[in-house]
């Protein structure tokens, strides 16, 4: 059975408490438990985490390796500022999508820039928690399943 690694980073564990014009009213634990369903209901397995902590997420895509067959990555803030995610994405050498709830092209500049893309098979936002699923679709697909 293929597993996928959802991997959130910085802030998200505060879904649903703050920002809903931007980032909506669905919790961290109400997309782990959409995930896993729709994941389910596929015949897939994920596993689910959040850090606030750029070591810790690289430690979690490190130990991807032999345990996951691809990676969902929403990197938070680290999308737009961390090398060191991209080197671990490129170094594990999984297929990883990159994700975000917002659509990070219709917002400041900053977060236009993207260190994550360039490891990327893809990359989905603006959808809000929605994306989460499309993503899961969409690596199933990546990996040989339908898409
Ligand atoms: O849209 C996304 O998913 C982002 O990855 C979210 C990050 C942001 O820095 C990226 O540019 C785009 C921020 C996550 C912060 O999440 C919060 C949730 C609720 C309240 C405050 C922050």
């Amino acid at each position: 059975m293929a597993s996928i690694l959802i991997l959130n980073g910085p802030n998200l564990n505060l879904l649903g408490t703050r920002q809903p014009e931007v980032y909506g009213t669905t919790t961290l634990a109400d997309i782990e438990a959409m995930c896993r369903a729709h994941a389910a209901a596929r015949g897939l397995e994920i596993g689910f985490l959040q850090s606030n902590h750029e070591g810790a997420l690289i430690d979690a895509i490190h130990a991807a390796r032999g345990c996951h067959d691809g990676i969902i990555l929403n990197a938070g803030a680290y999308t737009h500022s961390s090398v060191a995610l991209m080197d671990a994405i490129s170094a594990v050498a999984l297929p990883a999508i990159e994700l975000h709830l917002s659509n990070i092209h219709a917002r400041e500049s900053f977060r236009h820039v993207s260190h994550i893309a360039r490891v990327a098979v893809g990359v989905i936002c603006g959808f809000g928690a929605q994306g989460y699923l499309l993503a899961i679709d969409a690596m199933r697909g990546h990996l040989g399943g339908a898409g």
